[in-house]
């Protein structure tokens, strides 16, 4: 089955979030609608208000895809993490994770990966989408997710909302991933739950109430909520409504644009490859910015962004 053959997108039985199997019944699950970059950007936004999300199949050329990829793989190969003997290309796991987003040892820095992730075809791209000069966090965020697990279900914005809401991610598949290998699934309609989702969209995961018992762990940073909305994609969706939505099969050059409050997550990895990603930020230049995230080396989740309040 495909769990050998990454070309092949066969559906494997069954697919899990955390280690739950997903309800696949054509009324909780599907697929993501494809939109075309090309359409007018008043187009573009009316789809991002309805769905919350853009998915631009072939964004950008195949090859310039497998470039970043294959730097990556060098990468991972030099550290140790893949499968000795293996085509490099495969990205075989070889026991050991290569660590979350933040303190993931991949370059930042890759001249191949910031012309792709913060070069003139995406950056073009949102200028016209969001009618004015553009600016994108400098943090990439690394996924490099070996068997088991995917990302626990969350939005965005608890993670980054210090500047405007106004901001949107974007998600390369830096390799094709189909349904075995697990990419990201997304909750059709949650970002329009604004209410039902209030408690958690109001929270940050570097702020902590001060007049709680455990401020100080918080503050010192031996404490941190990790900004999980839920761990069960089940539970959640019966909570909230809509189905999980991915691909059939993400492919090299794809691009999945989101919005701050659209819940997401990505299916566990069935097979024995590492899945590779990045996902990265962009905003109005005009607008303000999470400072955690800008800045040569930005200070990201550290200590010193710890906020208390009140609550
Ligand atoms: O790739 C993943 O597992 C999660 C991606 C994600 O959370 C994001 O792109 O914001
Ligand atoms: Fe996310």
């Amino acid at each position: 089955m495909s769990a050998t053959n990454p070309s092949v997108s066969v559906a494997p039985p069954h697919l899990y979030a955390h280690g739950l199997p997903l309800e696949l019944s054509d009324d909780k699950f599907g697929f993501l609608v494809e939109s075309n970059p090309a359409e007018s950007p008043a187009l573009l936004q009316e789809r991002m208000e309805a769905d919350g999300y853009l998915y631009l199949r072939e964004f950008w050329p195949r090859a310039q895809v497998q470039a970043v990829r294959d730097s990556i793989t060098r990468q991972l190969d030099a550290l140790g993490f893949l499968q000795p003997g293996a085509p490099v290309d495969e990205a075989r796991f070889h026991g050991r994770e290569v660590g979350r987003a933040m303190g993931n040892p991949l370059n930042q820095q890759d001249p191949l990966l910031q012309n792709l992730v913060f070069g003139p075809r995406i950056i073009d791209f949102f200028q016209t989408f969001l009618g004015g000069s553009v600016r994108h966090f400098d943090f990439i965020w690394f996924r490099t997710k070996g068997p088991g697990l995917g990302s626990p279900i969350h939005c965005d914005l608890v993670y980054m909302g210090r500047g405007t809401h106004n901001l949107y991610t974007t998600w390369v598949p830096l390799g094709d991933v189909n349904l075995n290998l697990g990419g990201l699934m997304v909750l059709e309609g949650s970002h329009k739950k604004n209410a039902e989702l209030k408690p958690y969209l109001s929270r940050d995961v570097d702020e902590y109430c001060t007049n709680r018992d455990d401020a100080a762990d918080y503050a010192s940073g031996k404490k941190w909520w990790d900004g999980t909305l839920s761990k069960n994609a089940t539970a959640l969706q019966a909570s909230l409504g809509g189905r999980w939505l991915t691909s059939p099969e993400f492919r090299m050059g794809d691009a999945m644009i989101f919005n701050m409050t659209l819940v997401h997550g990505s299916l566990d990895n069935q097979t024995d490859r590492f899945r590779l990603s990045t996902d990265t930020r962009y905003q109005l230049a005009a607008e303000p910015v999470d400072p955690r995230w800008i800045g040569d080396n930005p200070p990201g989740h550290t200590t010193a962004q710890r906020l208390g309040r009140v609550c």
